[in-house]
């Protein structure tokens, strides 16, 4: 077939990073290809990348700003789109500036919360974090992330002082051994599970799956702990014990890159395998196993998702398993690691360019003067030092009063939060909501003012992908009617705002383009340094860090030392206090993804792929749905303390016994009415995998 263009960019879904190409005719995409030679895919694409970039034509695409017909009455309830008007740009921006320089004027900084887009470029988020801190003074900006890694951040950070996954995907291919827990892979980094199965099958490489439900990752293990969900800090700390008891441990590394271990050892005499199996359900024999052919390797790698971090012990969960790596010795070299899957395109993006509360660009601290000051010198402008609030401690101060305007560039915290009908009563509160997305999602119900942003294929600027490898995405047409790319519109709402606050300083806004936009983040992050856009238009991508134009880019981290100095061990206690099931409340309710949507559904349900996967299915076990007279595509409810859903049953061996898995896709379906919102204490994570519901009948499924 002739294309009119043939675009080579980023897929736009998941941290896998594929290199995609946009067959483009009549400024639309009709199909995506792969370029064969280039990392990290290799022409390899799942589903998404081939099939769902259509979104981006769907006729629901915002194309006109958007203000709340019943803005000025003060109340805020969801209203559908037809609850709006369209506005030209500048009624828009102008309303969205006397608003936000109103609330500033009268409350200071504080009052605003500010979310950054996993979804949008590096380029978008440096400038609207750059925006949040240096226009409105507020540290208060955060991300998806916080309800994604935030624990296997806050655990590598203590552990070894830097949290990015530590080895590349082009690694993979060439594994020896490897474990994969709270990873559903093949569905959620498809592409990386390709080259897994590539090591095992090929390379005869010995895989371990750490996980409750027998993914498909199962089916090419050697051995599969199929443990009880939120038992994993015992599980490690029993392999643990079974390689300081079997002196299997690396003495050598040991000894000279890391500090605590005789605390720690010491404390590990309790958690034997008996004893871990009790508290896991997994046969002692498959934990010595398994601690074993870790422990013996030459090299050894650790991938984990959010079975792993999204627990009210998500930061215990990510130290177990870098206590392991420390003592064998797994890291810094080839093959070995700690590597948290990425879940967004960009969310490495995102936290590196400083869309979190604590930290600047390049995780240079906020509360740090000397790092303030030298912000504060570029920026030509006054900065806050003090730490701001997390993505739910801002849904909490909005539910307080404490804050009263949310500006936040596409996401979509009405479908992603815990606990959605508290998130939706704190929403309820707010005074100003303002949103910038290429479509109208369950949160814009809430906003008052809604700009219309290009997509991934409208726009050029960098992402980063799950392994810190910056790469650009390129324009294939134009955006749908007045659409603007994200950093413009941010851009203009800056310096309205700036001029209603009658700020004297120059305003640091004034770009020209997205490379202008990185060249300056470069300047103040050196392990970007060596990196620019058109560095990267002739050599592709470059990872991070690369702190000069001649530096080739590191692939894999800390070859000689850790950021911290020394590798930390860190003693562990057992603590389960996740919400546990009761004789009311009898089922886990585990919830996540499938291969064919992506979250809150906002793309994937305007894409082709709806139609091969129209509805959320749960899953629930044989004997289960045997004890509990259930039938395979039976619709029933199921309700926890917070909220009830309906859903259709998919009888499967892959959920265990006593655990109901549902996706979280579906706005039919919408799972987050019944999840709980207890936090880690450390990473204030929500323990998305575990809440305690049980399953009812409907009345009309009985006749
Ligand atoms: N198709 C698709 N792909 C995606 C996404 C998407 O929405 N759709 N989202 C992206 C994003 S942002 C992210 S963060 C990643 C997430 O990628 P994953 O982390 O792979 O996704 P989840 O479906 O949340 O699966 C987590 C796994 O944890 C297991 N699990 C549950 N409880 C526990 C436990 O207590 N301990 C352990 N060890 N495991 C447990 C589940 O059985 C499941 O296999 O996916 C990315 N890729
Ligand atoms: N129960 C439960 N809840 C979860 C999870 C779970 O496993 N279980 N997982 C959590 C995790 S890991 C994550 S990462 C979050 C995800 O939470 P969110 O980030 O809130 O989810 P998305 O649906 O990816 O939202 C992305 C939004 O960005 C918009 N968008 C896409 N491209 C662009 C662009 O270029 N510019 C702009 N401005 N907007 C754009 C989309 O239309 C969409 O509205 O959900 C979390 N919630
Ligand atoms: S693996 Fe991820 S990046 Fe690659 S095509 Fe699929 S969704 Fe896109
Ligand atoms: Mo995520």
């Amino acid at each position: 077939m002739k294309f009119d263009r043939i675009v080579r960019t980023t897929c736009p879904y998941c941290g896998v990073g594929c290199q995609i190409e946009l067959n483009v005719i009549d400024e639309k995409i009709i199909s995506t290809g792969a370029p064969e030679n280039s990392a990290p895919n290799f022409g390899r694409l799942c589903a998404k990348g081939r099939f769902g970039t259509d979104f981006t034509h769907h006729h629901s695409r915002l194309k006109m700003p958007l203000i709340r017909k019943d803005i000025d009455k003060g109340l805020r309830f969801p209203v559908g789109v037809e609850g709006f008007r369209e506005a030209s740009w500048d009624e828009a921006l102008n309303l969205a500036a006397d608003r936000i320089a109103e609330t500033y004027k009268k409350s200071g900084g504080e009052a605003f919360g500010t979310f950054c887009c996993a979804k949008a470029t590096n380029e978008d988020n440096y400038l609207f974090q750059k925006f949040a801190r240096s226009t409105l003074k507020t540290n208060n900006v955060d991300h998806c992330a916080r309800l994604c890694h935030a624990a296997s951040v806050a655990g590598l950070q203590k552990a070894l002082g830097s949290s990015a996954m530590s080895n590349s995907i082009a690694e993979m291919k060439d594994l020896e051994v490897f474990i994969v827990t709270g990873s559903n892979t093949t569905e959620t980094h498809p592409v990386i599970s390709t080259f897994m199965r590539e090591a095992v099958v090929k390379n005869g490489a010995k895989l371990i799956v750490i996980d409750p439900r027998k993914i498909e990752m199962t089916n090419f293990a050697v051995l599969h702990l199929q443990h009880k969900p939120g038992t994993d800090v015992a599980l490690f700390q029993a392999m643990a014990n079974v390689i300081i008891k079997g002196k299997l441990y690396n003495t050598n590394f040991i000894n000279s890159r890391t500090e605590g271990f005789e605390l720690y050892s010491k404390n590990l005499d309790k958690f034997t395998p008996e004893w871990a199996e009790i508290i896991t359900g997994v046969p002692s024999d498959d934990i010595k196993e398994a601690a074993e052919i870790y422990a013996k390797a030459n090299t050894a790698a650790v991938y984990w998702g959010m079975g792993i971090s999204q627990s009210v012990h998500g930061t215990d969960n990510t130290i177990s398993i870098a206590n392991l790596a420390l003592l064998c010795g797994h890291l810094g070299r080839s093959g070995t690691g700690l590597n948290p899957l990425r879940g967004q395109n960009n969310v490495q993006g995102c936290s590196d360019t400083g869309g979190l509360p604590a930290y600047y660009s390049g995780y240079q601290s906020v509360s740090d003067n000397e790092i303030k000051l030298k912000f504060e010198a570029k920026w030509n402008t006054h900065l806050n030092n003090k730490p701001g609030l997390t993505t739910l401690e801002m849904s909490d101060a909005a539910g307080s009063g404490l804050i009263t305007d949310f500006i936040i560039l596409g996401e979509n915290p009405l479908m992603s939060e815990p606990d959605l009908n508290a998130a939706r009563h704190h929403f309820s509160k707010l005074k100003n909501v303002i949103m910038i997305d290429i479509f109208f999602n369950e949160s814009a119900e809430y906003a008052d003012i809604i700009f219309p942003a290009a997509s991934f294929a409208e726009k050029d600027g960098t992402f980063t992908n799950s392994d810190r490898r910056v790469q650009l995405i390129r324009p294939a047409f134009d955006t749908p009617g007045e659409a603007k790319v994200d950093w413009k519109i941010i851009q203009e709402l800056a310096l309205k705002v700036e001029s209603r606050l009658d700020r004297k300083e120059s305003s640091g806004f004034e770009f020209s383009s997205a490379s202008e936009i990185w060249d300056e983040m470069a300047e103040l992050v050196s392990p970007f340094g060596g990196i620019s856009h058109s560095r990267l238009e002739k050599e592709g991508g470059v990872h991070w860090p690369c702190p000069l134009e001649n530096h080739s880019g590191t692939p894999y981290l800390f070859s000689d030392t850790f950021p911290r100095g020394k590798g930390l061990f860190n003693v562990l206690e057992l603590r389960l206090e996740s919400e546990q099931p009761t004789s009311e409340y009898p089922y886990i309710l585990s919830t996540g993804r499938i291969l064919y949507h992506w979250h809150g559904g906002t793309m994937t349900r305007r894409s082709v792929l709806d139609k091969i996967y129209p509805k959320a299915l749960a899953e629930i076990n044989p004997e289960d749905a045997e004890k509990d007279g259930l039938q395979d595509g039976q619709t029933v409810t199921v309700s926890s303390l917070r909220g009830s859903v309906s859903v259709e049953l998919k009888v499967s061996g892959r959920s265990p016994k006593g655990v109901i898995f549902i996706p979280i896709h579906f706005s039919e379906t919408i799972v987050n009415e019944l999840t709980n919102d207890l936090r880690d204490p450390v990473a204030k994570i929500p323990d998305f995998k575990i809440s305690a519901v049980k399953i009812i009948q409907q009345s009309s499924s009985l006749t």
